[in-house]
């Protein structure tokens, strides 16, 4: 149990190899089907709680998608792995046997495109009513589990040792979380040492944990290949009782229910779906609507 220790210690920890090989090949086939899928699109689409965030990439002047949530609901691998067994034996330390999923999300960093960054922020920053969240602390890990190998050149992930014992730093404000370039400049101004940050060399089935105060990014892939990374956040169900699907019911893997939860989307009961959303966040949308 060192990820319990490294993670109260240092905000972060990694469980290497935390997936075989033929788990880690399944879900890297379901991250195509789920591309395919995405680029059928125009635009972002949503339809309930699933998602492809689809938009015109200025450099490579093509379609990219750049996530897709909850794509449990359209595929059996997603929703089989989201509940995974090793999920337990690595939350039940933290978070204990009833555990609900909060967010699940594909990360694609398509080569050669604009935003394959994300600023540093503390992922506190995207609860907006933190008061339904309960115990914000210790109740809430986010998992990113890498699918393919990365690190400097592709983008990995970055954290910041120690960050989550610094309260609320407010970084990342005044853009979205991928637009208006790194802001590394704001660690220092925030008294962080730079040279503090943490990047991250995960192999494939590589699982790493953070907090929702824990200070963390990630650079723009200078690579040729992508960066396939799945994060999944998970809660205590006791800190979440309107938030979420259950993932682990007294220790039980929990398939989805009939009908979604209201999860991040908070609007998914006056607003289900399925729409389009056009790009209004890019700075690119943002020039040519001003
Ligand atoms: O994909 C990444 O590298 C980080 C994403 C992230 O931190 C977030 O979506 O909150
Ligand atoms: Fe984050």
């Amino acid at each position: 149990m060192d990820h319990v220790r490294h993670l109260r210690e240092h905000g972060y920890a990694v469980v290497r190899g935390f997936l075989p090989d033929e788990d880690v090949a399944a879900l890297v086939a379901a991250l195509d089907r789920m591309k395919v899928e995405a680029l059928k699109h125009h635009t972002t689409y949503r339809d309930h709680n699933l998602l492809f965030e689809v938009h015109t990439d200025p450099l490579l002047g093509e379609r990219v998608c750049l996530q897709a949530h909850w794509t449990c609901w359209i595929d059996e691998t997603m929703e089989r792995m989201r509940r995974h067994p090793n999920y337990l034996k690595v939350l039940e330390p933290l978070l204990g046997r009833d555990i609900k999923h909060y967010a699940s999300q594909i990360h694609w960093k398509p080569p050669g495109a604009k935003y394959t960054y994300y600023r540093y922020h503390q992922d506190i920053k995207f609860r907006e009513n933190p008061e339904i969240f309960g115990d914000l602390m210790d109740g809430w890990l986010t998992t990113g589990l890498a699918l393919n190998r990365q690190g400097g050149d592709n983008g990995a992930l970055c954290v910041y040792p120690g960050s989550h014992r610094m309260g609320y730093l407010g970084l990342g404000e005044g853009a979205t979380v991928m637009t208006g370039g790194s802001n590394e400049e704001e660690l220092e101004a925030a008294g962080l040492d730079r040279d503090g940050m943490v990047q991250l060399e995960l192999e494939p089935g590589d699982l790493v944990l953070w907090t929702l105060y824990t200070l963390h990014g990630s650079p723009a892939n200078g690579s040729d290949r992508d960066r396939l990374f799945l994060l999944n956040s998970y809660g205590r169900a006791a800190d979440s009782p309107d938030r979420g699907e259950w993932a682990f019911r007294d220790g039980v893997s929990t398939p989805l229910g009939a009908t979604p939860e209201i999860c991040k989307y908070e609007q998914l009961r006056e607003k289900p779906g399925p729409f389009y959303i056009d790009d209004t966040w890019s700075e690119e949308a943002v020039a040519a609507s001003s």
